[in-house]
């Protein structure tokens, strides 16, 4: 069965996420069926043409598509439990946040209950849910994907990442990953420039235009990983930037602040260089992570 423009679809789970997910494929016209924990977090929804089912049983039996974001996995369990009977036959799309392991375990609880699964990952927060910048990883039943895309769709553009369930889920954790190392360098560096009397906010510009710059390096050290090559195409080696790194931590200290965000590359890097690396590329530090 495939899904179109005026398909119906519940949501379960009217968080700050699920509420974006509602309105998104409210105002894309589908019949939309809610659900939540707190009933009053409905209410926004309903001027909009939601229909708030009285209980998950009522709002999963409502539509083919069943969209669950909530707060974690074992509240995921939690609400669908009880209903697993009443999914069989539907399609689970699972967007709340977990581990891979998490995801590969609702996927074959859904398996076991005979319901077809989707692990999804959004990469959008809630007010960015329906414009061109979100996107959202899928993993699971390929069969699932291809017959509900044009209404998933409608959150943001859908990526499938692979039919191992987990998939989804570890590419989400690794874009989050790779955001949350940049914010601690981020804060870290507003916070240096505040305590020399710079406003943070003069500084953000100049921030933002050197991070872009650097974040250009991304293929290139993804080569070099996908290798594990770290002499090709070496432009600041890494015995230059251990030395210079301990400046950073150096120059924090005299102004005041902990350089506890950015430290923890610093005895990774002088091990690299311990070990006879100082000539390759600083991304050979993943060499000593790998287990
Ligand atoms: N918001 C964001 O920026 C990020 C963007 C990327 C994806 N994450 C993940 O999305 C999941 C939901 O996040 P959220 O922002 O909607 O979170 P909250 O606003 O805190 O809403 C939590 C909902 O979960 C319900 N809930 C919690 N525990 C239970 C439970 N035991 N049984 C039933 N429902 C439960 C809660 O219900 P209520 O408190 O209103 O009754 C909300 O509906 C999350 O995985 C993010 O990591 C968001």
């Amino acid at each position: 069965m495939s899904t179109s423009s005026a398909s119906p679809v519940t949501v379960l789970g009217l968080g700050a996420m699920g509420t974006a997910l509602a309105g998104a494929f409210l105002a894309s016209g589908h019949p939309t069926t809610v659900w939540n924990r707190t009933p009053a977090r409905a209410e926004p929804l309903l001027p909009l043409g939601a229909v708030r089912a009285g209980d998950v049983a009522g709002a999963v039996e409502a539509s083919e598509l069943v969209v669950v974001c909530l707060l974690d996995y074992a509240s995921v369990r939690e609400v669908l439990d009880p209903v697993a009977g009443r999914l069989k036959g539907r399609t689970l799309v699972n967007l709340t946040n977990g581990t891979p392991e998490q995801a590969r375990e609702a996927a074959a609880w859904a398996a076991g209950h005979g319901i077809a699964y989707l692990d999804g990952g959004i990469m959008a927060v809630p007010p960015g849910i329906g414009t061109e910048q979100a996107f959202v990883l899928y993993s699971g039943s390929r069969d699932a994907f291809d017959a509900h895309r044009p209404v998933l769709e409608r959150l943001g553009a859908a990526h499938f990442a692979g039919t191992e369930p987990g998939l989804a889920a570890l590419l989400d954790i690794a874009l989050l990953s790779g955001m949350y190392g940049m914010f601690a360098g981020v804060f870290h560096a507003l916070a240096l420039v505040d305590t020399a009397g710079v406003p943070a906010e003069e500084f953000a510009p100049l921030l933002g235009t050197w991070i872009g710059a650097m974040a250009a390096g991304i293929p290139h050290y993804a080569r070099q990983i996908g290798s594990g090559e770290y002499a090709d195409g070496v432009v600041s080696n890494v015995a230059m930037q251990s030395a210079a790194f301990g400046n950073l931590l150096r120059a924090a200290e005299d102004q005041g602040l902990s350089p506890e965000l950015i430290a923890p590359l610093q005895p990774l890097m002088a091990r690299r260089v311990a070990e006879g690396h100082g000539h390759e590329d600083v991304a050979g530090i993943v060499e000593l992570l790998r287990r």
